[in-house]
């Protein structure tokens, strides 16, 4: 058994580190409400990130037109209520008419296949069909080449899989697609 004068500093020692974490955690809870997944648009027409996450679902190392290692993006994991934000980079030397991304988050149920043949004549409105923009979720601006744009906004509170897409015409064809899957 510890004697008074040892309880006292073993005390004052766990008090100490008690606040710390508490304070810590505190901290971490005022800056850390927003996940940002940086996403990059590549020449190849994939969605691609740099950092693999138990989070996120990739695939194949992906080629991209930056250096380091990219692997394409399948999915991403999210709590329902959750913030997170999406910073899409495109960093292609091609002209924006040739090759630009967007990334659009679609409502539950709704087909991105659909959505995308749709919308491939609506340049004028960003590469989103007008009568289809009531189907949108959240999305970045059409992103050119050596620009980016994001989007912050809370994680739906209905669980399941909604799809997200690029709909530069051909691109969710050439497989810039992806599932949001609340959990
Ligand atoms: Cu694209």
């Amino acid at each position: 058994m510890l004697s008074q004068h040892q309880q006292t500093p073993l005390k004052k020692v766990l008090l100490t580190v008690g606040l710390f974490l508490l304070s810590a955690t505190w901290v971490f809870a005022q800056n850390g409400d927003v996940r940002t997944i940086n996403i990059y648009g590549t020449n190849q027409m994939k969605y691609t990130v740099t950092q693999q996450s138990s989070k996120l679902e990739t695939g194949k190392q992906a080629k991209g037109n930056m250096e380091g290692d990219q692997w394409i993006l399948h999915a991403i994991h999210a709590k329902a209520g959750e913030k997170l934000k999406i910073v899409l980079h495109n960093n292609t030397n091609l002209p924006a008419s040739a090759m630009s991304h967007n990334w659009v988050l679609l409502k539950k149920g709704t087909s991105p296949k659909k959505f995308a043949n749709s919308s491939s004549g609506s340049k004028d409105n960003g590469y989103i069909n007008p009568d289809m923009e009531n189907k949108v979720l959240h999305k970045t601006d059409m992103v050119s080449g050596g620009n980016t744009d994001s989007v912050t906004f809370t994680v739906p509170e209905k669980k399941g899989k909604y799809d997200y897409l690029c709909t530069f015409p051909g691109h969710y064809l050439s497989g810039m697609k992806g599932q949001l899957i609340v959990e």
